[in-house]
């Protein structure tokens, strides 16, 4: 993909792109960046869908590549009560909901989720904001679970829905995704993040890892995943929060 963005920033910024693999920089203060990442995206959205095919895997990396820190960006700390009780009692009455267009609603606790298989991938998160840190993602493959609560035929959509809500904004945090998105190899659902239990601030105690797409897909403090037709009348009606909020549904890096 010679189109891909991050080619585009490794071949054209090569300086920038050395210090973006090595941690987390903050480029967005340069306008020109933030142009350049900007009419990439509209190519990229376009060309990912056409050329990349559903199967494409985003690139792994090793163990030394992983950012000595990564930011965490939006939601650090979710003040719903509920949430706060959950997290004070290690998240040991927390319950991932699975309902909509399926054919069995089912509940999962953190335990039955890492009895599941699971997968281990170390990938780059690219913020929109213009910053990147890469990390290391255990978790339970999303298409796993798909695969014990059976979406009937008319599913589409799985809409992951979060317990935090940004301080401006009255609606919660969610996210959307398509099925074949969804039943990709790498789409995972996080428990762990870096060898530990994903920690609160990264969207404890479970968060989506979409690993072809951009940072504002990977919904944190995912509570429940709806499985449904058309996101039409969820939030704002565009599938996420961000898209709400005038960003691409299709986040193709
Ligand atoms: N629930 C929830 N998920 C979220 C966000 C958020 O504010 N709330 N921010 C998104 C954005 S813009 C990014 S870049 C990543 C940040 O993940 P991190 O905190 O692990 O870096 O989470 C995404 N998922
Ligand atoms: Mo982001």
């Amino acid at each position: 993909m010679s189109l891909d963005r991050r080619n585009l920033l490794q071949r054209g910024l090569g300086f920038a792109a050395t210090l973006w693999l090595g941690g987390c920089d903050q480029l967005s203060a340069e306008p020109w960046l933030q142009q350049v990442l900007g009419s990439a995206e509209k190519v990229n959205s376009w060309l990912q869908r056409r050329l990349a095919g559903p199967g494409s895997l985003a690139r792994e990396y090793t163990e030394a590549d992983i950012s000595r820190q990564f930011k965490a960006n939006g939601s650090t700390d979710p003040d719903d009560p509920a949430y706060r009780a959950m997290a004070a009692n290690g998240f040991a009455d927390w319950r991932l909901r699975i309902h909509g267009l399926i054919e069995r609603p089912m509940e999962f606790s953190l335990a039955e989720l890492r009895a599941m298989p699971a997968r281990t991938q170390i990938t780059r998160h690219d913020c929109v904001e213009g910053w990147s840190c890469i990390g290391k993602w255990t978790g339970v493959p999303l298409a796993a679970l798909l695969d014990q609560v059976a979406p009937g035929p008319r599913a589409r959509f799985a809409v992951f829905h979060c317990a935090d809500r940004l301080e401006q904004w009255d609606d919660n945090y969610y996210e959307s995704i398509d099925l074949g998105e969804a039943r990709h190899p790498q789409t995972i659902l996080a428990y762990e993040m870096n060898g530990r239990p994903l920690p609160v601030p990264h969207g404890a105690p479970l968060r989506l890892r979409v690993e072809r797409q951009l940072g504002y897909k990977m919904a944190k403090y995912v509570m429940a995943i709806e499985l449904v037709d058309s996101v039409a009348h969820i939030g704002g009606g565009r599938g996420g929060y961000w898209e709400d909020r005038g960003y691409e549904w299709y986040a193709g890096i």
